[in-house]
C-alpha cells in the first residue's frame, strides 16, 4: 500500500443515541495505540484533535430527533473540518462518537465527489427517517438522511442534498432492521449483504462483490464501520448490540481486501462505548482493523 497521509479527527458525541459514554469513543481509539500503529506502517499521521460539541440540555425540544440542535452543529463542524483536512491533502480518519456523526463526515467529502460510493459496515441500515425511526435516535438515521431523506435541517447540512446516490451504497452484516427500513431498501433498490449471505458465500465474496459494486461509476468510496456490525463477543463495547455479528477475522479479511483494492478515500469508526467495554477490547479491535485496512500484514 502506498504511503498516505492520513489526518485524524475525533468527535465525542453520545447526543444521537440515548447510552452515555460513546462520547470517549476517541479517547479510547487514541489510547489503544491508533497513532503509532498507523506511522509504524509508514504513513505520515496528524492528528487534527476533536471536534467541540455542545452538552445534552435536560429539555426535549424534538422529541421525534432527539438532541436535534446539537446534533446538527456537530455535524456541520465536522463537516467543515473533514473539507479542511481533505484541501490539506489529508486523507479523513474520523473517530466517533456515535453514528449520527456519518452526516457530517459525508457532507464534507462529498463536497468535491458527487458520485462517492459508500460501504456501510454495520447490524443496522441507519436508513430510519423522523417517521419510521422507532426511537427518535439520529444515530439510527445517517444514511437516510445523506440519501436526502428525513429532516431538512439535517439533510440541508453544507448547503445541498442528497449527498450520495442509492446505486452507490453497499450494506454489510445487517441483522436488525426496521420496517420502514426494509421498505427503503427495496424501493431503492440499496445493495446489502446481510449476515444471512455473509454465512451463505462467505465473506471473501461478499468483499469481492462488495468492492467491485462501489469502485463502478463512483468517484471515491467512504467506509463507515460501525463496531456493531462485528459481533457482540469480538466488539462488545457498543450501544446497540446485536447478536450473530461478523467475526473479528471475517471482519480483518474484510480490511485487508479493502486495504488491497485501494479504493477507499475516507474512513470513519464509530460507536466505540468505552463505559460497556471490558477493558477497551472494542478500542483495541478498532485499532488492528485500522491496521489491516492501512496496510498491516500479517508476513
Ligand atoms: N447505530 N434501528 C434502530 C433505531 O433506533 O433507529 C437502531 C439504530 C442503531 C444505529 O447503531 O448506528
Ligand atoms: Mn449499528
Ligand atoms: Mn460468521
Ligand atoms: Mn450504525
Amino acid at each position: 500500500m502506498q504511503h498516505l497521509k492520513i489526518g485524524v479527527i475525533g468527535v465525542p458525541m453520545d447526543l444521537g443515541q440515548n447510552r452515555r459514554g460513546v462520547d470517549m469513543g476517541p479517547s479510547a481509539i487514541r489510547y489503544a495505540g491508533l497513532l503509532s500503529r498507523l506511522e509504524a506502517l509508514g504513513h505520515e499521521v496528524k492528528d487534527f484533535g476533536d471536534i467541540t460539541i455542545e452538552r445534552r440540555t435536560e429539555e426535549e425540544v424534538s422529541p421525534g430527533l432527539k438532541n436535534l440542535s446539537q446534533v446538527i452543529k456537530a455535524n456541520d463542524l465536522l463537516r467543515m473540518k473533514v473539507e479542511a483536512i481533505e484541501e490539506e491533502g489529508y486523507y479523513p480518519l474520523v473517530l466517533g462518537g456515535d453514528h449520527s456523526i456519518a452526516i457530517g463526515t459525508l457532507a464534507g467529502v462529498t463536497k468535491d465527489r458527487k458520485n462517492l460510493g459508500v460501504i456501510w459496515y454495520d447490524a443496522h441500515g441507519d436508513l430510519n427517517t423522523s417517521e419510521t425511526s422507532p426511537s427518535g435516535n439520529i444515530h439510527g438515521m445517517p444514511l437516510a438522511v445523506s440519501l436526502g431523506l428525513g429532516d431538512e435541517s439535517l439533510t440541508s447540512i453544507g448547503g445541498f442534498a442528497p449527498k450520495i446516490k442509492p446505486e452507490h451504497i453497499v450494506i454489510i452484516g445487517a441483522r436488525s432492521l426496521d420496517e420502514g427500513e426494509k421498505e427503503l431498501i427495496k424501493e431503492k433498490g440499496i445493495k446489502i449483504f446481510t449476515m444471512h449471505e455473509i454465512d451463505r458465500i462467505g465473506m471473501t465474496r461478499v468483499m469481492e462483490e462488495a468492492i467491485e459494486y462501489v469502485k463502478t461509476n463512483t468517484d471515491g468510496v467512504h467506509l463507515s464501520l460501525d463496531l456493531d456490525g462485528l459481533d457482540p463477543n469480538d466488539a462488545p463495547g457498543v450501544g446497540t448490540p446485536v447478536l450473530g455479528g461478523i467475526s473479528y477475522r471475517e471482519s480483518h479479511l474484510a480490511m485487508e481486501m479493502l486495504a488491497e483494492a485501494g479504493i477507499l478515500t475516507s474512513t470513519e469508526f464509530v460507536e466505540v462505548n468505552p463505559i460497556l467495554d471490558e477493558r477497551n477490547k472494542t478500542a483495541e479491535v478498532a485499532v488492528a482493523l485500522m491496521g489491516s485496512l492501512f496496510g498491516e500484514k500479517l508476513l
